[in-house]
């Protein structure tokens, strides 16, 4: 809520009533929303690249352009290659503004309707959804999970600072949070580095980057085989940790094709879809003439050789510490017992784990979720009061229409499967097979557990692997908003490299930044959120809902002032694209197809409407809540809210569907994708590919020299939002007078053991010599053998002069290949060995 004087904006308010936030309060970007609005340096008017060359540093020499020409320059060479072959064209965007949701809905229904296969984020995803998007697609239906703080004692965070300044829907999942603290929740938080979430946890175990797996295996071991907590009738119910599996690693299956259990109560092999009492999850069997075993059964095995102490070795942890929080996780976890809400008797598992960019932005990216998961899983701790949760993946609709119904629901192999997965983005259950030639440049229709946000086509080696794949056209044309991606997604050089090779880039931008200075052709002045208008902002249900039993809660965007100068919203551009390329048809089958009738609307848009954006906005609301609840009615109450039922927000005892706790997928998806790339050599680390979770060092851990002795990573900090924010001059005055934004943060005693002093200028040099410069600061909240640094600090950009040359770009030392990845999900390695030394200053 904004506060308007005179047709000034003066203060940005939080909403006390609604529970879809922090109650009223709010965090410091928030707050400084009004200084993007009025910021002398705002773009203001479109402008085009009249210097040819292009390059970071290069100056672009901008020169003023009217919007009929802007538009219509970026119309003309999206005809042109839509008329060869669409899929030239990429189109991109970023989860680095407040109106991601907005632009994310936009910019993928336009691609669809436009025709192209091609859709980037840059950065996003690849160093921070890959792992942790489809693991928590795969176990929970949705896009991320928090631990349901209403009820909640026991929580462990793996490199997340969910609710604690970064991560999803964060005010709303920090104030959920504090109130379970005052109330005694106890927290945990695994980190190399005492800030965001272990500044703010009751405990703080550090721990080293990329080793978060072998330390839940070792966990998950405690809890099975050393202490027996572990929740059967969850594992037998609700997970595939009955299902029968051979020596080859196979579900047994039946006539059908279907997997089957052992029914210990009649002694019958069962599939899925038949009513199975007692499935057992030990012991060994025969089944058709195949000696077979429970896949509970291996993984209680395979878990044994995970001891505490071999852990530790690898991670620092001490074995009584993993121990102790097992045994603790475990107890908490109260498993059988149950809890009464809304008269509905309830599983009551109050601990959960949960991880993000920090646990699974490792080259072991896939076994890390899934095995600080299984530890979720392993006590029932999963969309019951009390346990891990996603955000929004059931409603039975809203109760004045019946409108936005949707389910999670078991497909194959009776595996649970999101219905409203963020539409046309892979990753969830069931995983196409592998093909070539591909069609895509992220390649994710070869690397199909990938949820298509990859290295390619940044990657230094993309030009090689598209010829040894046969990909046949490469992009010429970029066009999205927001993102700074020639920065955040990592290796500059390689970066530098592709967009150079572009024809033509353009996209809506608030500031100008690496990415417009150094490679656009036309850059649009977008309107700032308190400019915009936006009935999609609610929209992303299954990554940007109240969770819990919060109730339902969906708001709008409105703009407080009008756009000033020759601002105007780019979904208000894009929608004049639509027109002037004369896609209406392919526009209205889109926005049906994802956003009616993909969450239980019906379709809203006949194929010759010629909406505007305002019109687009009304006709969706009133689509799901009823005509009285047009945009009109939107734009005086702000937001609309429902209660939630239980079978909404704790679904899981609900809904017949599975979780794996044994990846048998992998099996097939290896054989498959072994066949495309072992004649093309193109290396993968095949051994990750085993459907039980194990331990696999990830790339950092397997640099031999010795003198690259720490693990350097990037962290978040509540004020900022990735490379975007440091400009902020509010921002910018406070991180300016704090002594960890723009400096190298290491131990106190690693310093003094290289002599090396506050303040001192020190280059950080990868094992591949790429290096940055930087100002020490020695803080005692950092593990003696890592180094850490600000996401989005070492801006080079002109156009934002209070964020210029302060701090380091972590991202001019990352490695940017399939080494660097993991092989299965292709998250990209986000820590990196490095060696340090005293600079010239
Ligand atoms: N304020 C703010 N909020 C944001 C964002 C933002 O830029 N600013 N960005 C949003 C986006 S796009 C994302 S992806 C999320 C990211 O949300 P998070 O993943 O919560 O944030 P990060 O700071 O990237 O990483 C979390 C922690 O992981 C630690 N860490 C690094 N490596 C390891 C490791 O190997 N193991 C363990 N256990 N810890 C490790 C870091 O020290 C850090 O404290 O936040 C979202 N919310
Ligand atoms: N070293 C390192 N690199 C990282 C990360 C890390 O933690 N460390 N995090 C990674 C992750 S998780 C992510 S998600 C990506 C994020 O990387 P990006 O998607 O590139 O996001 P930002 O760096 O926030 O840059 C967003 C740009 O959008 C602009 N912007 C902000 N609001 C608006 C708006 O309303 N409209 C328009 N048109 N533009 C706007 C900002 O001015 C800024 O230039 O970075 C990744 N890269
Ligand atoms: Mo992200």
């Amino acid at each position: 809520r904004v506060r308007v004087v005179d047709g000034v904006a003066v203060k940005v308010e939080g909403i006390p009533e609604s529970g879809f936030g922090p109650r009223g309060g709010l965090c410091g970007k928030a707050l400084s929303q009004i200084q993007i609005l009025y910021d002398p340096y705002r773009i203001n008017y479109p402008v085009k690249r009249t210097n040819p060359e292009k390059g970071f540093g290069v100056d672009p020499k901008w020169k003023r352009i009217s919007w009929d020409e802007a538009i219509g320059e970026i119309v003309e060479q999206l005809a042109r290659v839509r008329k060869d072959n669409p899929n030239k064209a990429m189109f991109f965007m970023s989860p680095g503004s407040g109106k991601c949701y907005t632009g994310a809905v936009t910019i993928q229904t336009f691609r669809f309707a436009f025709g192209s296969l091609n859709f980037t984020t840059g950065g996003a995803g690849l160093h921070c959804g890959d792992a942790s998007h489809l693991g928590a697609g795969m176990n929970h239906a949705s896009w991320s999970i928090v631990p349901d703080y209403e009820y909640c004692n026991y929580a462990i965070t793996f490199g997340s600072g969910k609710g604690m300044g970064t991560g999803h829907s964060m005010a709303m999942v920090g104030r959920t949070r504090g109130e379970a603290i005052a109330r005694g929740m106890k927290t945990v938080a695994f980190d190399p580095m005492c800030h965001g979430s272990a500044g703010k946890s009751r405990e703080w175990v550090p721990i080293l980057p990329g080793t978060d797996l072998i330390v839940c295996l070792a966990m998950a071991n405690t809890l099975v085989n050393e202490l027996g907590l572990y929740d059967k009738e969850f594992l037998k119910h609700k997970t595939n940790a009955p299902y029968l599996i051979k020596a080859d690693g196979r579900y047994v299956r039946d006539e059908e094709g279907e997997p089957v259990m052992w029914d210990l109560a009649d002694s019958k092999a069962k599939n899925w879809k038949m009513k199975v009492h007692d499935p057992a999850l030990e012991g060994s069997f025969e089944v058709m003439g195949v000696n077979c075993q429970p896949a509970f059964e291996a993984v209680k095995e395979n878990l044994k050789q995970y001891t505490p102490e071999r852990a530790s070795e690898v991670s620092t942890v001490p074995a009584a510490t993993i121990k102790r929080i097992a045994k603790e996780f475990g107890e908490n976890a109260k498993i059988g017992s149950t809890i009464e809400i809304q008269g509905v008797k309830l599983p009551y598992r109050p601990v959960a784990a949960v991880q993000f960019r920090g646990g699974s932005g490792h080259s072991n990216g896939f076994h890390t979720y899934m095995s600080i998961d299984l530890l979720n899983l392993l006590v029932g701790a999963a969309e019951v009061p009390g346990g891990a949760i996603g955000w929004m993946v059931r409603s039975l609709g809203y109760p004045g229409t019946g409108h936005l119904k949707f389910d999670p629901i078991a497909t194959k192999d009776g595996h649970l499967t999101a219905t409203c997965w963020p539409p046309l983005i892979p990753g969830t259950w069931p995983h196409p097979d592998p093909k070539v030639p591909p069609e895509k440049l992220d390649l994710s229709d070869v690397f199909t557990i990938c949820p298509s946000f990859s290295q390619f086509p940044f990657a230094e080696e993309s030009e090689e692997i598209y010829q040894k794949l046969g990909l046949p056209y490469r992009p010429e044309v970029l066009i999205g908003w927001g993102s700074n991606l020639a920065r955040t997604v990592a290796e500059l050089g390689a970066v530098e490299k592709f967009l150079k090779s572009l024809k033509f880039i353009a996209g809506s931008w608030l500031f100008h930044n690496e990415t417009t200075e150094g490679f656009a052709d036309i850059v649009l002045p977008d309107a700032s959120g308190l400019e915009a208008l936006s009935a999609f902002d609610s929209e992303w249900y299954v990554g940007n809902n109240p969770v819990g039993m919060l109730q339902h809660s969906y708001h709008i965007r409105q703009p407080v002032v009008p756009p000033l100068y020759e601002r105007r919203q780019w979904e208000d551009a894009l929608v004049e694209i639509v027109d002037r390329l004369d896609m209406h048809e392919d526009w209205n089958r889109m926005l049906n197809a994802s956003w009616c009738q993909m969450i239980g609307c019906p379709p809203a848009f006949a194929p010759d409407d010629k909406l505007s954006w305002e019109e687009i906005n009304d006709r969706l609301l009133q689509n799901k809540f009823g005509p009285e609840h047009g945009l009109e009615w939107f734009k005086e109450h702000g937001f609309i809210t429902w209660p939630k039922k239980v079978e909404e927000a704790y679904w899981r005892p609900f809904i017949d569907a599975r979780s794996s706790v044994y990846m048998e997928y992998l099996v097939e998806t290896k054989e498959h994708l072994q066949a495309i790339c072992q004649p093309r050599d193109i290396k993968l680390d095949w051994d990750q590919y085993t459907p039980l979770l194990s331990w696999f060092p990830p790339v950092t851990h397997k640099v031999k020299d010795p003198t690259y002795d720490l693990y350097s990573f990037s962290f978040k900090d509540m004020l900022h939002a990735g490379s975007g924010s440091h400009h902020n001059p509010l921002l910018a005055e406070i991180s300016d007078n704090s002594p960890y934004h723009y400096r190298l943060l290491i131990n106190p005693r690693t310093a003094q053991a290289k002599g090396i002093e506050d303040g001192d200028m020190v280059w950080v040099e990868n094992d591949h010599g790429r290096r940055i410069k930087g100002k020490v600061h020695p803080i005692e909240g950092m593990h003696p053998q890592c180094l850490g640094m600000l996401t989005g600090a070492g801006s080079t950009a002109k156009g934002v002069p209070l964020a210029l040359g302060k701090g380091s770009c972590f991202n001019a030392i990352m490695e940017m290949d399939l080494e660097h990845s993991c092989p299965i999900t292709l998250n990209i390695e986000t820590s990196v060995k490095v060696k340090i030394y005293k600079a010239e200053v």
